[in-house]
């Protein structure tokens, strides 16, 4: 670990060990948010013209060519060179580095769109049932690109479950990448949200409990993932999307050295295996679960 802070006060790394996420407000200039919503408006334009989802392209389920409704962009790093540099940049990894080391690997990126009156709700799960590591320095970056309140579907997290269990997220024992809240003895009125203006970014835990609501307003709330691991930690047997080479693997760094010592440590795991049949996205892989938590 490097001994310098670049950006994060003492309260704030105290506070991400302790609860396992932090907003920080002012991280992403004006001028990059509208170079991100111009790029989602050319997304949209090409949305029109499909029926099903694309590996680029998830759509929400009341989508039409007529009316294009789109529920995530999957990895927009590979689709823009803008989030290719907004990830690449300072304003997302000098807080990451600040908290899990100077050599970090890309896990994957996506945007959720939530888009006002219909964006579609993320239930309830833990990062880490989905891609389970050699340790825990894995987590998630979110970007608002959208101005985040209570009424647009904040992010909700349980603060502090990142240092319980690997919660069972499996339905009829296959995976379903969502888990139960009173299983795990946690009650709605517990989670706190993750809201602040345009240009802020949230950092959570993989292993933190999370997800978010219905977007009812008429206020669009996109937010930008990047899901970030310290680089010596390894991806398990039976994760999601794994690596196939190592060459493939280090082209993830993002920054640093990369490693083939993994750093072990005990944390709980469940292999998110055998994986259903529908996939695609978490919103279809969490439609085989009938309880649904918004
Ligand atoms: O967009 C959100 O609020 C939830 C994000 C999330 O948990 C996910 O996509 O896995």
């Amino acid at each position: 670990m490097q001994t310098e802070r670049e950006c994060l006060t003492d309260e704030q790394i105290a506070a991400y060990r302790r609860d396992g996420y932090i907003v920080i407000e002012n991280r992403v200039p004006d001028a990059v948010l509208d170079q991100c919503h111009k790029e989602i408006a050319r997304l949209r334009a090409e949305a029109a013209t499909l029926t099903a989802h694309t590996d680029q392209i998830d759509l929400e389920e009341s989508h039409t060519p007529d009316n294009p409704r789109i529920r995530r962009i999957k990895l927009p790093h590979t689709l823009s060179p803008v989030f290719a540099e907004l990830m690449k940049s300072d304003a997302i990894l000098a807080p990451v580095r600040d908290l899990i080391g100077p050599d970090l690997r890309l896990h994957t990126s996506k945007l959720n769109m939530k888009s006002a009156g219909f964006g579609a709700p993320v239930d309830w799960h833990q990062d880490w049932a989905f891609y389970p590591h050699t340790n825990d320095d894995v987590l998630a970056v979110g970007v608002f690109l959208d101005d985040v309140g209570p009424e647009n579907g904040p992010l909700l997290v349980f603060p502090g479950t990142h240092r319980r269990d690997a919660f069972d997220h499996h339905v009829d024992g296959v995976f379903a990448g969502t888990m139960s809240l009173p299983k795990a003895g946690l009650d709605p009125k517990d989670a706190a949200a993750a809201m602040a203006p345009a240009g802020s970014i949230s950092i959570h835990h993989a292993r933190i409990v999370h997800g978010s609501d219905f977007n009812r307003s008429d206020r669009d709330r996109a937010v930008l993932f990047y899901e970030i691991t310290a680089a010596d930690a390894f991806p398990i047997f039976g994760a999601m999307s794994p690596p196939r080479t190592l060459e493939g693997f280090d082209a993830l760094m993002l920054c640093g050295e990369p490693t083939i010592e993994p750093r072990v440590t005990p944390v709980p795991v469940r292999i998110p295996q055998p994986q259903p049949a529908t996939q695609g996205s978490i919103y279809e892989i969490q439609k085989q679960s009938a309880a649904k938590g918004f």
